[in-house]
C-alpha cells in the first residue's frame, strides 16, 4: 500500500508536528511516499530542490498511489491541487480536518468525493485513519 500524505507547506508549518505523528501512525499500513512534509525542520521557505523536480515527483506519486491521506486544516495551494488530482484519478481519499469544519474551504468540505472527517485530538485522528483503512482493506 502506497499511501500520499499532503499537508501543508508553504501555506504554514504550524501543525508540523501533527503531521510527523500522523505519519509515524500511517506506517503501520504501507510505505509513505511523503514523509519530508512531516519534517519538523523544513520550514515554510523551502528546500533546495528546484519547484519543477518537487512538482513533477510529487505528481507522479500522486498518480502512483493506493490512498491520500490529507491533513486540511491549514489552508494551501499544494494540497488543493493534490485534491484536484485525487479526484480526477478517483483515489481513495480521508481528509482530516482539526478544528471547525465551517472554515474548511466548501471545494473540500461540499464534495461528497472527499471522505472530510474532523479530529480534536491526534488519538481521535489515529481511530479516523484505522477506520478508513481497515475499510479500505477489506472492500
Ligand atoms: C517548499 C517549502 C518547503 O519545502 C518546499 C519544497 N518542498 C516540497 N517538497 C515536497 N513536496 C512539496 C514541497 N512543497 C510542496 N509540496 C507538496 O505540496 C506536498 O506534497 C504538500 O502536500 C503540498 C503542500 O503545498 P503548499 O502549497 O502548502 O506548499
Amino acid at each position: 500500500m502506497k499511501i500520499y500524505f499532503a499537508a501543508s507547506i508553504r501555506g504554514g508549518r504550524q501543525d508540523a508536528e501533527t503531521y510527523a505523528k500522523l505519519i509515524e501512525h500511517l506506517k503501520n499500513y504501507g510505505e509513505v511516499l511523503t514523509e519530508h512534509v512531516g519534517d519538523n525542520t523544513l520550514t515554510n521557505l523551502g528546500q533546495d530542490a528546484p519547484a519543477e523536480v518537487i512538482f513533477q515527483r510529487d505528481y507522479k506519486w500522486v498518480k502512483e498511489a493506493d490512498a491520500i491521506v490529507a491533513e486540511v486544516s491549514t489552508p494551501s495551494l499544494g494540497v488543493g491541487y493534490e485534491l484536484g488530482k485525487t479526484e480526477e484519478w478517483k483515489k481513495a481519499n480521508l481528509c482530516l480536518y482539526n478544528g471547525e469544519i465551517r472554515r474548511l474551504s466548501p471545494m473540500i468540505s461540499g464534495n461528497k468525493f472527499f471522505k472530510t472527517k474532523r479530529y480534536a485530538s491526534l488519538e481521535e485522528a489515529n481511530i479516523l485513519i484505522d477506520e478508513f483503512f481497515t475499510e479500505l482493506n477489506t472492500k
